[in-house]
């Protein structure tokens, strides 16, 4: 795991579902999803975050069986074969104890611990986990997002939710935060959590950034196709870098690891 003020690493994003916005139906084949998964790691991934489930606005909720079944077999291939940890993103306390259970060793949870269980679970099992910031939920997030001080007021969020997670017994270090880019937020919203990101790292938590081929990429560069926003989430993975963010999750990771490792370099002082 990093370390707070250290390396940026990155969270290869490996979705098990056949309608996520990006890789949805690519890697639904559990062969081809573990394929995905060693590849990834190979690329120069730190983490490998496994979902069975899109959040993309207006997704529908997949139940908590579909998803164990999606990932499990995923995650007990992938940890057999690679070294770095494993991932579960899900809000779904079963899913995130069976995801566990398969060896997952971090909980990646969209719903900044909704379900307490998790958080309970991820301090017994000493697991680290993501905290992240979401308005309403995926079915509506995106109709009328609406803030006074968007910063202020899921940095206040964070804070408290990681508060939560600390009583709980999950330690500092092991405390993730991400202000969930394109979760109940518009372009500005987004640009506006983009430009005071440093006011996030400055909290004490380390901090999680996923913009990976999002649509406020493709609004600004108007690429309509995710894939070829990879230019666009490059420029956001050089600046959350620069400015300390410990973990970028994406989907690209052959091309992020050289934009870290350059931004990595240039912040030691190369
Ligand atoms: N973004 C997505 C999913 N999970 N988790 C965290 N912590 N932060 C994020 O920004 C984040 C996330 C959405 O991206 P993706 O997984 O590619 O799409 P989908 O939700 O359609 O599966």
């Amino acid at each position: 795991m990093p370390e707070s003020g250290g390396e940026t690493i990155l969270m290869g994003v490996l979705n098990v579902t056949p309608d996520s916005f990006s890789d949805g139906g690519q890697y639904l084949d559990e062969d081809k999803a573990i394929e995905r998964g060693v590849q990834m790691a190979s690329d120069g991934a730190g983490i490998i975050d496994v979902g069975g489930e899109s959040t993309r606005p207006g997704a529908e909720t997949v139940s908590v069986a579909e998803q164990i079944e999606r990932v499990v077999p995923v995650i007990k291939g992938l940890v057999k074969e690679i070294k770095v940890p494993v991932s579960i993103d899900s809000k779904d306390y079963e899913v995130v104890e069976a995801a566990v259970d398969a060896g997952a060793g971090m909980v990646n949870d969209i719903t900044a611990l909704a379900d307490e269980r998790i958080g309970e679970l991820a301090a017994e099992r000493k697991v680290p986990v993501v905290l992240m910031h979401m308005q309403e939920t995926p079915a509506t997030m995106q109709v009328e997002p609406k803030y006074g001080d968007v910063v202020g007021e899921v940095l206040e969020f964070l804070l408290e939710r990681a508060g939560k997670a600390e009583k709980l017994g999950i330690s500092k270090e092991k405390i993730f935060v991400d202000p969930g880019i394109g979760f109940g937020k518009t372009l500005e919203h987004n640009l506006e959590l983009l430009r005071n990101i440093d006011r996030f790292v400055a909290s004490g938590y380390k901090v999680l950034v996923g913009t990976s081929r999002k649509s406020f990429i493709g609004k600004i560069t108007g690429k309509e196709n995710p894939a070829d926003r990879i230019f666009g989430t490059a420029a956001t993975v050089a600046l959350c870098a620069a400015k300390g963010v410990s973990i970028v999750r994406v989907h690209d990771v052959a091309e992020m690891v050289d934009v870290v490792k350059v931004c990595n370099a240039v912040g030691r002082g190369i």
